[in-house]
């Protein structure tokens, strides 16, 4: 029996205004969600509401607000089989993932519980006797957070767990084709008991959902704008929260590469290129893009990589499976177009290619009902090819070659993305170089590209972001606002710069 899901905003269901069905992408066949959509109207309400409930909520002492972070962990972990098994229904991810997908919630709320009783702000020495400095993090107020469906609740929970913890109210809009994922999460975080209003939960398309974004960000109900998602829209949400003087978090695309060394463990790359490129049907924006390895050992590089992705299974994501699915027919259809990029300088060092079919089978996989792929290795990728250039989401990664440390950088900063990157080298002399002369945000040495811990700065640059961070400590400067404060209690007025003592030194003096 599928679910009937709907909006909540404020604890009470939302109006609907259309209606989304979410299918099994494993048996397209099959129902998981129908889901009843809200406008753009519902959207800024949702705003509205969340602006009231957060006055009190800034008022919870920070470290209650942690205990709250502190419940929800436990009820993940207590859900967590539950939840990951909705989670490969739902987008076909491998169970094994998405049990790991649940586990950095978790993660996150573990390193967010204690936060509560830090949340440090400073002690500033005055250049003034009798009068003290400090600073203070504030709560921003609200925040809008829309996230996209290939890790449908680790990444939310990545937005909405320190943004709860620090005070702040949340509109969370997820991808439709997750919304079944989304909704359980939901109903996990509030089980905590997080009062009405604090968290709500906003199912819409992408045009109303800009639309209610801009409407409220022009009532002023919204002080944070989260987006993760593409380049493209990404850019948009920017543009649009710059209009309205904010600095929106951006967790973007991203065409991340792998520099394989001469003297690396050409097996240990083998390995994490594979999961990398082709672990979720390289769906993750950290998915490897492109392999820039050593001309020396390109040869043997790319044997072992096809042989390796000839033994990998690909099938139902419930079962012990490299990869699964696509995450949905949009992503099927865009895929489409990314295998449109090939060209006849272009070899396909791994078998079929496009969709696996009765008669484009797998081995004796012929892919039933299912949206999957075949994977797709392409060796001699040049950088004028669209397929080096730009990030295409699902199962196929790149290949080219090298001479020096240098050319391989180039090559790597060439696509203007800057997410995540990678370098196997047995020289620690090449792996700060090429931290030091990558643009990424992340860098990996001697593992995937993919697979970042919970508590280190997530996030990238150029094409990839803006620069805002997630995760950690960092993304505290996401989610609160910095204010200073002086106290005078010398009894007059002292003005800063004016009634300074000063000390003379003697700059003439020099050594005999
Ligand atoms: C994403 O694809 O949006 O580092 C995030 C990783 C995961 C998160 C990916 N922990 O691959």
């Amino acid at each position: 029996m599928s679910r009937q899901i709907v909006s909540v905003v404020g604890g009470k269901e939302a109006a609907v205004a259309g209606t989304y069905t979410s299918l099994n992408p494993a048996r397209t066949g099959e129902v998981v969600a129908r889901v009843g959509l809200a406008d753009a109207g519902t959207f800024a309400a949702a705003c509205r509401t969340a602006k009231e409930a957060q006055r009190e909520w800034a008022r919870v002492p920070a470290p209650v607000r942690g205990r709250v972070i502190a419940s929800i962990g436990r009820l993940v972990e207590a859900n967590a089989e539950r939840l990951a098994r909705l989670v490969t229904e739902e987008i076909g991810k491998p169970y094994a993932e998405a049990l790991g997908e649940v586990r950095e919630i978790v993660d996150t709320c573990d390193f967010f519980l204690g936060e509560g009783r830090r949340l440090y702000g400073q002690t500033v020495p005055s250049e003034m006797p009798d009068k003290n400095l400090f600073t203070f993090r504030n709560p921003i107020g609200v925040a809008a957070v829309v996230t996209a469906g290939n890790f449908p609740v680790a990444v939310p929970s990545w937005y909405l767990v320190p943004a709860l913890l620090c005070g702040n109210a949340v509109v969370w809009k997820p991808a439709e084709y997750a919304a079944a994922s989304a909704e359980a999460m939901f109903r996990l975080f509030t089980a905590s008991g997080l009062p009405d209003g604090v968290l709500n939960i906003v199912f819409a398309g992408g045009a109303d959902t800009f639309d209610g974004l801009e409407l409220a960000l022009g009532e002023g109900t919204v002080q944070k704008v989260g987006f993760t998602g593409s380049s493209e829209v990404g850019r948009k949400v920017g543009e649009l929260a710059g209009r309205h003087l904010q600095s929106a978090c951006l967790e973007l695309g991203g065409k991340n590469p792998m520099v394989i060394m001469p003297d690396a463990d050409l097996d240990l790359a083998v390995e994490g290129a594979l999961f990398s490129g082709f672990g979720t049907a390289g769906q993750r924006c950290t998915s490897l893009g492109t392999v820039i390895v050593h001309e020396s050992v390109h040869d043997e590089f790319v044997e072992r990589f096809a042989r390796a992705l000839h033994a990998a299974d690909i099938g139902d994501p419930a079962g012990d499976v490299l990869a699964g699915p696509l995450l949905d027919q949009k992503f099927a259809d865009r895929y489409e177009e990314f295998l449109t990029w090939l060209q006849p300088h272009h070899k396909v060092a791994s078998g079929n290619v496009g969709r696996i079919t009765e008669d484009n089978p797998r081995g004796d996989f012929d892919g039933g009902e299912g949206l999957y792929y075949h994977p797709v290795i392409v060796d001699g990728v040049q950088p004028g090819d669209r397929l080096f250039l730009e990030e295409t989401f699902g199962p196929i990664v790149g290949v080219t070659s090298f001479a020096t440390l240098d050319e391989a950088i180039e090559l790597a900063n060439l696509p203007g993305y800057g997410l995540s990157s990678s370098i196997y080298t047995t020289n620690a002399k090449h792996a700060f170089r090429f931290r030091e002369g990558i643009s990424a945000g992340m860098v990996s040495v001697n593992n995937s590209t993919s697979g970042a811990e919970a508590h280190l700065p997530f996030g990238g640059n150029g094409k990839s972001g803006n620069g805002s961070r997630q995760s950690g400590m960092w993304v505290l400067d996401q989610f609160t606002r910095w204010q200073s404060m002086n106290w005078d209690h010398s009894g007059r007025l002292q003005k800063a710069q004016m009634d300074v003592a000063e000390i003379e030194p003697d700059l003439d003096f020099r050594l005999p």
